[in-house]
């Protein structure tokens, strides 16, 4: 039996490590085996380097696919994981994670390759924490420093590409000082270290002209309730969240504050449980109308939500922000953050989306990683290009059952009630229990059970699934 071969299967084997690279020399090259930049060639091509539905110019409705999607590569997972998992070390060759190198040097090379990357693959945005693109010195001061060095480079990369930064964040979880949290530590000293981090990396992400500034509690929560004063907890985030909107405003950056709620992992509780839960506790505190949502694929079933519904509830209080597009995995209960890779589910919510009016300065943001077998370097192009790919799929199908009002106008049929005398008067305050028995008693209300249709309407959305092009 011959092996099946064609443009879909890799002719020849490839080499584990582009070879060549070397950490410091900025001509080299590490995704030797991609020119780039990726082209759209259609869904009729069975090119693996070359997008099927991600066409950038192509206009949908009133903004093209760039505009609508504002994709973006995240630094974290991509370059700066080098796919160790908590039974294993390593499997990829990044030689930028090597301990053994200057860590500057390194996150020079580092850097340089990532632009290299996102450059051939054609992502119009990109996402970084602080310590993604420049390591921890040994004093705060010096971290400052070479934060401010790194950006300098960034910002020298960006204007070159034209790549844009959809957002910056500072990592408040790795370092052992934030094991117990870090706005929520029981320690003030370890919240006044969180406070100047993200102050210093607030500044620099305005500097990029950062369109948006990302919040994520990861260890904002507690791993028991024994040695956890979790009102007090409460208090302290919600003083932290009101000083960064301070210095936002002090510092003149112009972007949108996003919060990215998760209900756990790596801590057994996170308090940013899910959208409803920080919509409550912005309310609570003071920060609505200056603080949205990141809302995560994979952390939204993590909170036992469809991604849609985190979606819809967002929207529904005005805090849709941004998104990290990834995905979990069925019979797998932590943030596995693969490649999002069903048109059928993120159509769904791209729909939210655009009834929603879009995700203004937000974008989708891949937080994703390559399986841990996956160590060719170019693994990262074809997972990127399948994502790319979906999500163009999914705002295709989305923007059909949209402008034909598919869906839309069916929900609105079903609440047109609400849009009578009746609906109207209770809505307005206008009726009372009583008054409303005493209509039901005179016989003048008797409602008429009407179908949910609900099979009826997956079968409309499968056959914009299965037909738009
Ligand atoms: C972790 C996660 C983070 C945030 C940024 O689950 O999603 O990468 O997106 O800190
Ligand atoms: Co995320």
């Amino acid at each position: 039996m011959s092996l099946r071969t064609g443009p879909w299967l890799p002719s020849t084997p490839r080499r584990r490590v582009s070879s060549g690279f070397t950490v410091g020399d900025m001509s080299d090259q590490f995704f030797t085996t991609v020119d780039g930049p990726i082209p759209y060639l259609g869904p009729d091509v069975p090119e693996p380097l070359a997008f099927k539905w991600y066409d950038a110019e192509r206009v949908v409705g009133d903004r093209t696919m760039a505009e609508h999607l504002r994709m973006a590569v995240c630094y974290w997972h991509s370059f700066n994981w080098d796919g160790s998992d908590v039974f294993g070390s390593g499997t990829f060759a990044r030689p930028w994670l090597d301990p053994s190198r200057d860590p500057m040097e390194a996150a020079r090379a580092k850097m340089d390759v990532a632009f290299e990357f996102m450059e051939k693959l054609g992502a119009p945005f990109w996402c970084f924490h602080d310590r993604d693109i420049a390591p921890e010195a040994t004093t705060f001061v010096e971290s400052c420093a070479r934060l401010e060095e790194m950006a300098e480079r960034a910002e020298a990369h960006m204007s070159r590409t034209g790549i844009r930064l959809l957002w910056g964040t500072a990592n408040l979880f790795s370092h052992p000082r934030y094991m117990a949290g870090a706005a929520t530590n029981p320690d003030p000293e370890v919240f006044a270290h969180a406070a100047a981090q993200v102050a210093r990396c607030m500044e620099v992400t305005r500097d990029l002209g950062g369109a948006n500034y990302v919040l994520w509690g990861g260890r904002e929560g507690y791993d028991t309730l024994l040695n956890t004063d979790l009102a007090r907890e409460a208090d302290q985030m919600g003083r932290f969240l009101n000083m960064v909107v301070e210095h936002k405003h002090d510092i003149g950056f112009e972007g949108q504050i996003l919060l990215e709620p998760k209900p756990q992992e790596p801590t057994k509780h996170q308090y940013d449980h899910d959208v409803a839960t920080v919509h409550a506790f912005l309310q609570r505190y003071g920060l609505e109308g200056e603080i949205k949502v990141n809302i995560e694929v994979n952390h939204a079933t993590l909170a036992g939500h469809d991604f849609a519904h985190e979606i819809a509830t967002a929207a529904a209080v005005g805090l849709l922000g941004s998104v990290d597009a990834n995905r979990g995995d069925d019979r797998l209960g932590w943030d596995t953050d693969q490649f999002p890779n069903s048109v059928e589910s993120m159509s769904l919510a791209v729909h939210e989306i655009l009834a929603a009016g879009g995700l203004g300065s937000g974008g989708f943001n891949f937080d994703t990683k390559l399986r841990r077998q996956s160590i060719d370097p170019e693994d990262l192009f074809h997972a990127h290009i399948g994502g790319m790919d979906t999500l163009a799929r999914s705002l295709l199908v989305a923007h059909a059952m949209y402008t034909d009002g598919a869906l839309t106008e069916v929900v609105a049929r079903r609440y047109s009630g609400w849009e009578g005398e009746l609906g109207r008067s209770i809505m307005t305050g206008d009726r009372t229990l009583a008054g409303l028995g005493e209509l039901v008693a005179n016989g003048r209300i008797d409602p008429t059970p009407v179908s949910g249709r609900q099979e009826a309407l997956e079968n409309i959305v499968n056959h914009y699934v299965q037909t738009v092009r």
